[in-house]
């Protein structure tokens, strides 16, 4: 995933600069062990204080120390865009991943100043997590993507669900991509993709309604596609 697409490229230019540890690398005993049986018994193993912690003041000492410690966890904060947004400010972050069963809890009380979660799942480790952080927030960074997919025009760029796309061909079997898009009415473009994407966040999240401040023409049409939404429920049942 380092190599390829908008991720590759970021990296590629130097737009962005990626290095990686492994704790393995500042064990002290012959097996290279960064875990050990969790106190109170159960399954399962824990990873030690001590290889997590010499390797985060190994990062340290390239980083210097303004850098916050962030831990990939199911514990954490969720993950949303306006996260990406924010770590996207950051000069440096500190990615800390997970494996085995969980990590000591006073190697976060002593060095990880946040907790990031991408979702409620298990995973095997904190690595993939990692990879999304790294994906999202190199999309934001100045410079990495072109104009022409500029961020700002995708999903959730506006807390809302994106509208349907469409490209060539006109006519696929009995499909055909609808009308407006073709008449070349900017205007009209705009504001069916503005109702696609209010039909699509009321229909599949309208959770993230919400969450968010709408000015009051989209109040307006958001109403409107509320009825909209009703009576095809209506006619449904
Ligand atoms: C981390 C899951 C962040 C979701 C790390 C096992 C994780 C995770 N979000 N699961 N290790």
């Amino acid at each position: 995933m380092l190599d390829m697409g908008v991720v590759g490229r970021a990296l590629e230019s130097e737009k962005v600069r990626l290095r990686t540890w492994n704790p393995r690398d500042f064990t002290l005993d012959r097996h290279r062990r960064v875990d050990d049986r969790p106190y109170g018994g159960g399954p399962g193993m824990v990873m030690m204080v001590q290889p997590l912690r010499d390797t985060i003041q190994a990062v340290r000492r390239e980083t210097g120390p303004g850098s916050k410690v962030s831990l990939m966890s199911p514990q954490g904060s969720r993950f949303d865009q306006l996260a990406a947004k924010d770590l996207a400010k950051r000069e440096q972050l500190i990615l800390i991943c997970g494996r085995y069963e969980g990590i000591d809890e006073r190697l976060i009380e002593l060095e990880v100043d946040e907790e990031w979660s991408i979702g409620d799942y298990v995973l095997s480790g904190g690595e993939l997590p990692a990879a999304v952080l790294v994906d999202s927030i190199c999309r934001l960074l100045p410079g990495v993507l072109g104009n022409s997919d500029s961020a700002g025009q995708d999903s959730f760029e506006d807390g809302l669900l994106d509208f349907p796309h469409y490209t060539r061909p006109e006519k696929l079997e009995d499909l055909v991509v609808p009308p407006v898009l073709i008449s070349g009415d900017h205007q009209a473009i705009d504001s069916w993709r503005k109702q696609q994407s209010l039909i699509r966040t009321l229909k599949r999240r309208p959770d993230l309604l919400d969450a968010i401040e709408l000015d009051e023409e989209t109040k307006a049409l958001l109403d409107q596609c509320r009825r909209q939404v009703r009576s095809e429920e209506e006619k449904d049942d």
